[in-house]
Formats: structure tokens, C-alpha cells, sequence
């Protein structure tokens, strides 16, 4: 644990713009507890409410290199990112994997992009259990927008749409990836779909299954209708429709105040895992509560009372209402 003055000098540093303390800042985020609630304090009165974008799909359809591309994109109209990759970690170290790191690298030259990989520590739902914390970071900062890349891992890249106001789900028409998306979910949560690779043949023809499939849904009047943009990650071509209708997305959501909305929803969602986190936490270490629950395990062994009775026994002594 760091001084506190040491970690005011850091949170110091942070606002005038040096990019090694927002590192340092991100890491702290990562490692969580008392040290990144106190960071979280300082820094609140910066926080303004981020821009954040989604980009899930399946693994290797193109995502970190599609994001990159669109990167460039916002940087020609002077908007500045923080960009998110959520990697799996191993098991055995915790830590993320190197790849999509070295494969943005291109982009850390610019000051106006900051890319950081957040190990997802086998949380479910594709998504870091810091990524609000790292959001935070990157809207204290002045950031306009934030990308946030999901692990491609079936079910649960949906957690992806809790998090962020736009969802990008990124497919490719190789792999039967159309179905595969209706049967996860994927179809619910995109406002955008991209048929990426678009240099291979049958791109066409898989995009307009998509938005074949889009057809069937209602969409009532005034509201969004999600679209299908073919693009070649690789060979920069439809980047720029992705980025025009991003940024109609964008518009549509200030416009009905669903931007409003989203983040009122994601912050609510935030407050409710920190309490639930929380009363997890105290209801472990309460001697108690330990000592009840050993005290009347006997009588739940011989099926004197059950389960449930023991519980409700418990829940009373918390007393919350
Ligand atoms: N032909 C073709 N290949 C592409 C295109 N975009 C990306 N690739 C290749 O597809 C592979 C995966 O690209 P990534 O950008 O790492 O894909 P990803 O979805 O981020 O992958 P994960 O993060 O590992 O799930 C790489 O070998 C890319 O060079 C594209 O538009 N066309
Ligand atoms: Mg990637």
C-alpha cells in the first residue's frame, strides 16, 4: 500500500496530463480495493460521463484490428480515446495476454489514444471486473470517447450491452458466424453489425443475411433500427460508414435521451455490485454469523430445520430494512 501522499502525487500528475501516472492509475483500478476507491474520490469531480462504444463478436473476427482502423477515424475530427481490450487471463499468472496490445501499437504514438488491456480474472460476461474503474479513468482525463473490446467468448460478451451506450458486434462470413450470433444473443444487443473481412468472397451475402434477420424484428417508430455495414478491417474499406453511423448512433441517443438514460442505468448497476460485493465481504467475515451458521449446522444435518430456515434466521440479525 502506497502513502497517501504518494498516491496524491500520482493523481496529481494524472490531471496535468502525464500519461505514465494514468498508467499507474489504471493499474491501481486493476488491483482494486481501498487504494482505487480513494483514487475514484479525487478524481470524482472529473468524471463527466463518458462516450462508450462496444465491440464484441467472435474470436479473430477482426476486432482489434477493425478498432484500430476506426481509431484513426476519430483522431481526423480531433476526438480523443481511451480504448479498452479485455483479454482472458491465464489461470496461472492473472495477467493479459500480450497480443492485442502489440497489435494496436500503432497507436501509442498518438497522445490523443490511450490503449490498455485489463485482464477479465475469469469474471463472466467477457468484461473486466475494473472496467467501470478503468472508464473513470479515461473520462477524468478528458477522453471523448471510450472503445471498449470484449473477449469473444459465446454467451457471455452480452454483459458488454450493461456497460456501454452503443454495441458494435463485429462478425465475419467465414464461419456460419450469422447463426452463431442469433443463438448467443448477439442479434438483441447490436445497434450496429459488421460484416468484416469483406475482402473475402460471400461477405455480401452474409451481411444481407443479417439484415434479413435484423427485418423481422419491430422496431417501433422514432426508434433506432439497427443496421449491417460491410467492412474490410485489413484493407480499410467501410470504416468510414462504420464511423458515420456510430456517430448517428451517437446523436440518436442525446437526441431521445437514452444517453441520459444509459448512464443513469450502468452507474445504478455499478452501485448495486459494490453493495452486493460488500455485504459478500461482511457476511464472510462476520464471527457471528459464522459462529450461528456452525452453531445450527447440526440441527441442518438431521434435517431438523432446513436450509432456508437457517437463512431467514441470518437475514434478520443483518438488518438492512
Ligand atoms: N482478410 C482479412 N483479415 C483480417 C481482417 N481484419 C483482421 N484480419 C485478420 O484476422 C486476424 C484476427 O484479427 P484481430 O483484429 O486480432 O481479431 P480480434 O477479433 O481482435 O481477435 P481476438 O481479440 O483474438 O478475438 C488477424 O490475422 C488479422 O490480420 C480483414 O478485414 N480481412
Ligand atoms: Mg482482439
Amino acid at each position: 500500500m502506497r502513502s497517501a501522499a504518494k498516491l496524491d502525487k500520482i493523481v496529481d500528475d494524472f490531471r496535468a496530463g502525464n500519461t505514465a501516472a494514468t498508467g499507474r492509475l489504471l493499474s491501481i483500478m486493476e488491483n482494486g480495493g481501498p487504494e482505487a476507491e480513494r483514487v475514484i474520490e479525487k478524481i470524482l469531480p472529473d468524471i463527466k460521463g463518458i462516450y462508450r462504444i462496444g465491440f464484441t463478436g467472435p474470436p479473430g473476427a477482426g476486432k482489434s484490428t477493425l478498432i484500430s482502423r476506426l481509431a484513426s477515424y476519430y483522431r481526423k475530427q480531433d476526438e480523443k480515446l481511451g480504448i479498452i481490450v479485455v483479454d482472458p487471463s491465464s489461470p496461472f499468472s492473472g495477467g493479459a495476454l500480450l497480443g492485442d496490445r502489440v497489435r494496436m501499437q500503432n497507436l501509442s504514438s498518438d497522445p490523443g489514444i490511450f490503449v490498455r488491456s485489463l485482464a477479465n480474472r475469469g469474471t463472466l460476461g467477457g468484461i473486466s471486473n475494473c472496467t467501470d474503474e478503468a472508464v473513470d479513468i479515461f473520462d477524468a482525463s478528458g477522453k471523448d470517447v471510450v472503445f471498449i473490446e470484449t473477449v469473444g467468448v459465446g454467451q457471455s460478451e452480452l454483459a458488454v450491452a450493461e456497460k456501454t451506450h452503443t454495441v458494435v458486434v463485429i462478425l465475419v462470413p467465414e464461419s456460419g458466424d450469422g447463426i452463431q450470433a442469433m443463438k448467443a444473443g448477439l442479434m438483441e444487443i447490436g445497434d450496429i453489425f459488421v460484416m468484416n473481412k469483406s475482402d473475402h468472397q460471400d461477405a455480401g451475402m452474409a451481411a444481407r443475411e443479417i439484415e434479413a434477420s435484423l427485418k423481422m424484428k419491430r422496431v417501433e417508430e422514432g426508434d433506432w433500427e439497427p443496421r449491417v455495414i460491410l467492412t474490410s478491417g485489413l484493407k480499410d474499406e467501410g470504416v468510414d460508414r462504420l464511423k458515420e453511423s456510430l456517430d448517428q448512433h451517437r446523436k440518436y441517443l442525446e437526441d431521445s435521451g437514452l444517453m441520459k438514460r444509459k448512464r443513469r442505468e450502468i452507474l445504478y448497476s455499478r452501485v448495486r455490485s459494490a453493495l452486493i460485493d460488500r455485504l459478500d465481504r461482511r457476511i464472510r467475515s462476520s464471527r457471528r454469523i459464522t459462529e450461528l451458521v456452525e452453531a445450527r449446522m447440526e440441527d441442518v444435518y438431521h434435517s431438523r430445520i432446513s436450509p432456508y430456515t437457517l437463512v431467514h434466521e441470518i437475514d434478520s440479525m443483518i438488518k438492512i430494512e
